[in-house]
């Protein structure tokens, strides 16, 4: 199958970075197991997606870590596509690639304990990213506290919540390899979001690092304290499925000016 053409194929890095100029920006994580399995239709994703974007979402992740296949993937893809955003991959595993996307968060779980998704899994993909003409974004993934599936799944030693000088030193590490984006995770659903002291040690040595900060951030006031901490992104996913309409509220606080 053709896959329908997107203008933001190949670009959506620079994208991103000229978003970032004008200020702190924000993702949508859409779960296509969570949305394909929690009752919401196609009309109802439809919906949101074009209501975030009006709110001022800069762009889609699509992912998870459980319940993921290629077609569930391929399905959320064409329901965000009217919404005229970037689309970006955010893969548990090999299953989450569909060619429908613009992007892929290529991720390495920087502090797992399993050599498969530091970078196993990276090389399995490689060839299907090429294969499917995806850009791949180079991204430190690091898990702190919480973790959620994607800690256990990913069998990652997550970083505790107050040891911000481990988060910094994990994404001084990811500077230091090359990567172009380092994603603090603390897990979806989340309790609490990373506190605002990982994130400002992070924001200190992340030289030219973009700094993604997930997990737990349901209300406008944690957006805030996460961006006024030194964050460059912020993802919301559990929020998107729970409550759109709080959602569109923790967009517009990041993208109020
Ligand atoms: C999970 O960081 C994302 O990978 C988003 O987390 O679902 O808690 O918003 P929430």
């Amino acid at each position: 199958m053709r896959r329908a053409a997107s203008e933001f194929r190949g670009r959506v890095h620079k994208y991103l970075q000229d978003r970032l100029s004008e200020g702190p920006i924000h993702l949508t994580l859409i779960d296509p197991d969570k949305v394909l399995g929690g009752g919401m239709t196609a009309g109802d994703v439809r919906e949101v997606a074009k209501a975030l974007a009006e709110a001022g979402t800069d762009a889609f992740l699509v992912g998870g870590s459980i319940g993921v296949s290629e077609s569930s993937v391929d399905h959320v893809v064409s329901m965000l596509r009217p919404a005229g955003l970037p689309i970006i991959l955010f893969p548990g595993n090999l299953t989450g690639i569909s060619r429908e996307a613009d992007a892929i968060l290529f991720l390495t779980l920087l502090n797992s304990d399993d050599p498969y998704f530091i970078v196993g899994a990276q090389v399995l993909a490689a060839p299907i990213i090429l294969r499917y003409g995806l850009e791949a974004l180079p991204t430190a993934y690091i898990i702190v506290g919480y973790g959620g599936a994607a800690g256990y799944v990913g069998r990652a030693r997550p970083i505790p919540y107050d040891r911000p000088e481990l988060v910094a030193a994990h994404v001084l590490a990811a500077r230091y390899m090359g990567m172009k984006y380092a994603y603090l995770e603390a897990g979806s659903g989340a309790p609490k979001p990373i506190p605002p002291e990982a994130i400002e040690a992070a924001a200190k040595v992340k030289g030219e690092v973009t700094l993604i900060v997930g997990g737990g951030i349901r209300r406008p006031e944690q957006a805030k304290e996460a961006i006024n901490a030194g964050a460059d992104a912020i993802v919301t996913g559990t929020v998107v499925e729970k409550d759109p309409m709080q959602a569109g509220e923790v967009v517009r606080a990041i993208k109020r000016k």
